[in-house]
């Protein structure tokens, strides 16, 4: 069982309100998905990312199916019970990550061929195959392989990798036809580059298969912001309504909001979690480094705005010391602010939808990242 419905539609804008629904419960849209690339939101334990309110996250097939193994996931119970993460968790196919980490690939007509980042062994994955393994996996929803389009790429190749997308994504349909898994949702994956006309006819072509769910591919891959904004203006218009929208591996606070504005709902990015990592903050006054040395005495919170439970209990002078001595307490506290301050921006966005104040909520957040840190 899998349903999206649409809860309310922006007067103003193309944004919606909306509700996922499968057997492990509800999830309002827009949403944001934290990234567990390895089963795990780096560095926080489960309970806390349901405790900030997240009810989806995202895996990914490529570094699962080369370690531990499907199998070993699929004997350990399934990813839900591997990770202890009982609600929703979507797993990407690998299409992407091969392209960042393998240290080699090569594109056929049937599938990838890569070769692994871990230890150089090949592979060859086929779209039925990137199917099963997420089966294996058991998440609650599951991705198409799909081809990535660098950027830029010239108009030829790019019409050719998303004419192979497309015949990829025919295979997929064909293949969840034949092995119905009501348990496991599946979402098409639309490409085309940065031309209009193939974000047309990908956009076409990929929502006249019945998905449960579709994509934006290929974006977030170095293009200006304009360019990108206009690609998911192109796609959102030609997508069903009663579909969720997901745009991948976006984005910064400014980028999701403008995203909603323009009718998608789904979102997933490593920026809160990965920029936490390194030490840079989002705060309600704009970016912040923790490595700075002007916060050697502070004793003030990261932001005094905030109610985490790092803001609520430790100065930032603490948290630079634990930064600069790389004590690991600090990979999870730092973490725990940003994941807090995400849920709390698509929680922003979600009133100004319904007060009709988006347009307003994107100025104010342009105003606040234009600012240094
Ligand atoms: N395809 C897949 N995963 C992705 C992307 C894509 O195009 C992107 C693009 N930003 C992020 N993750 N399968
Ligand atoms: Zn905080």
């Amino acid at each position: 069982m899998f349903k999206f419905h649409v809860l309310y539609e922006s007067q103003t804008t193309q944004a919606r309100i909306g509700m996922l629904i499968n057997h492990r419960g509800v999830v309002e849209t827009p949403v944001f998905m934290p990234v567990g690339t390895q089963a795990t939101i780096k560095a926080v334990p489960p309970e806390n990312i349901a405790s900030l309110g997240y009810r989806v996250v995202l895996a990914n097939t490529y570094h699962l199916y080369l370690r531990p193994g499907a199998e070993v996931i699929k004997d350990l119970g399934g990813i839900h019970r591997f990770m202890r993460w009982p609600r929703l968790i979507l797993t990407d196919s690998g299409g992407f990550q091969v392209y960042s980490l393998s240290q080699f690939r090569t594109i056929k007509e049937d599938g990838i061929i890569f070769k692994s980042h871990l230890d150089g062994s090949e592979h060859f994955i086929t779209p039925v195959e990137a199917l099963e393994i997420q089966t294996k996996l058991g998440s609650d929803i599951a991705m198409v392989l799909d081809t990535c389009i660098p950027y830029p790429l010239s108009y030829e190749e790019t019409k050719a990798l998303t004419e192979l997308t497309h015949r990829w994504a025919l295979e997929s349909f064909k293949y969840r036809q034949r092995h119905k898994n009501t348990k496991q949702a599946v979402f098409g994956i639309i490409q085309g580059g940065m031309f209009v006309d193939l974000r047309q006819k990908s956009t076409s072509f990929i929502t006249s298969l019945e998905f449960d769910g579709y994509a934006i591919g290929g974006l977030s891959v170095g293009e200006p912001l304009e360019l990108r904004n206009e690609m998911i203006e192109v796609s959102t218009s030609f997508m069903p309504k009663d579909k969720p929208r997901y745009l991948m591996g976006v984005g910064t606070p400014i980028d999701i909001a403008e995203a909603v504005a323009r009718g998608v709902d789904m979102f997933d990015c490593v920026l809160p979690t990965r920029n936490a990592r390194r030490g840079s903050l989002f705060t309600s006054q704009g970016p912040l480094s923790i490595k700075s040395s002007r916060f050697k005495t502070d004793s003030e919170p990261i932001d005094p705005n905030c109610g985490c439970y790092t803001c609520r209990n430790f100065s930032k002078g603490y948290l630079r010391h634990l930064f600069h001595t790389k004590e690991l307490l600090v990979y999870q506290l730092l973490t725990l602010h940003n994941l807090f301050y995400y849920a709390k921006l698509i929680e922003k966005i979600k009133q100004n939808i319904k007060q009709e104040t988006l347009l307003n909520l994107i100025q104010e957040l342009k105003e606040l990242y234009s600012k240094t840190t």
